[in-house]
């Protein structure tokens, strides 16, 4: 039976993964999940875009953040206050069962991935959601204000204002691809291999930062569809856009973003305002959609509309 192959990173990517998995027949969707936001707090090991992956695939995401659970609580942090504690990062009370649960999971000596794909079970979840390694990566950031951040110091804490000069995958060099992972890149029933709209550095750059994992996608038969996250010179959600000036790549485009992702790509989707840039583009065949998804229906639009596209570049 055939399958897709996303690659996700949080808000945005988690999107169209949602869409993708409304459109496919259960089982026919695995996502492979950032893990470079990961990071330890409060003794915790929180693993954000695995968790927004696996909230909004299972339809209980906050729909105004986009991360964390939605119906939520505060009690943990309001009490976690009183005594000092540190609540830049929130977590919910329901969010934090997750944390703990996974945290104590790995220290029982679980892999990401087991806890993972155990959670997403118990919450209904048909679609596999596949960390990228289960050896740890953690992205930093080197910034003009701050030097070296971790990036949910970074993100959350200073709110993404420092100025990113450049970033660095710690752990990746030695970080293996989860076996999955290369095992569906080769597989002859993959269908397709959908970037997701997250953002292309932080998010999607872990990713392709595992060794073997760069060689993998371009030795795959199946085609390799990427959607941008910049739409009219703005990213949707996040520091995308303002990353691409201060890491020195000029302006944010979405033909951009495709010569970011080089010679991987076969196919490259970016939303309809952006058509003129087209011409641009190097290497992928270009189709133009509605990218931005506020809707359920949107998301399920533009995840048809990217598997039919892929499925006209076999071959
Ligand atoms: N993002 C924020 O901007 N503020 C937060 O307090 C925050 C808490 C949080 C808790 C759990 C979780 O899974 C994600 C959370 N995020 C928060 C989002 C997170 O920083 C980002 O989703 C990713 O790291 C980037 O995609």
């Amino acid at each position: 039976m055939s399958f897709v192959l996303a690659l996700s990173g949080g808000v945005g990517g988690a999107k169209l993964a949602l869409g993708l998995s409304r459109v496919l027949p259960d089982e026919d969707l695995r996502v492979v999940a950032n893990t470079g936001d990961d990071f330890e707090h409060l003794g915790l090991t929180i693993c954000p875009d695995i968790d927004t992956l696996t909230y909004a695939l299972a339809g209980v995401d906050n729909p105004a953040t986009g991360w964390g659970r939605r119906d939520e609580t505060w009690n943990f942090m309001a009490a976690l206050a009183e005594i000092g504690g540190e609540t830049w990062f929130r977590l919910g009370d329901r969010d934090l069962a997750t944390h703990v649960e996974r945290t104590r999971r790995l220290r029982a000596g679980e892999t990401l991935s087991a806890i993972t794909d155990d959670h997403r079970r118990r919450l209904g979840i048909a679609a596999r959601i596949l960390p990228m390694s289960d050896d740890p990566v953690r992205t930093r950031v080197r910034t003009e204000e701050q030097g070296w951040l971790d990036f949910q110091d970074y993100f959350v804490r200073r709110q993404a204002g420092p100025t990113v000069r450049a970033l660095d995958f710690a752990g990746a060099a030695t970080a293996r691809p989860h076996p999955e992972f290369l095992a569906a890149l080769a597989d002859p029933a993959l269908r397709s291999v959908v970037i997701c709209p997250s953002n292309p550095f932080i998010s999607i750059g872990p990713i392709l930062a595992v060794p073997g994992v760069r060689d993998a996608l371009a030795a795959c038969r199946a085609p390799v569809v990427a959607v941008s996250p910049i739409i009219g010179g703005a990213a949707v959600k996040g520091p995308t856009a303002k990353m691409f000036a201060e890491l020195g790549l000029g302006a944010p485009t979405a033909s951009g973003v495709a010569a970011h992702y080089g010679d991987l790509l076969d196919g490259y989707v970016m939303d309809a305002v952006d058509a003129g840039e087209a011409t641009r583009i190097r290497g992928p065949r270009v189709a133009l959609a509605q990218t931005l998804m506020k809707t359920l229906d949107d998301r399920e639009a533009l995840a048809r509309m990217v598997l039919e596209f892929a499925d006209s570049l076999r071959g």
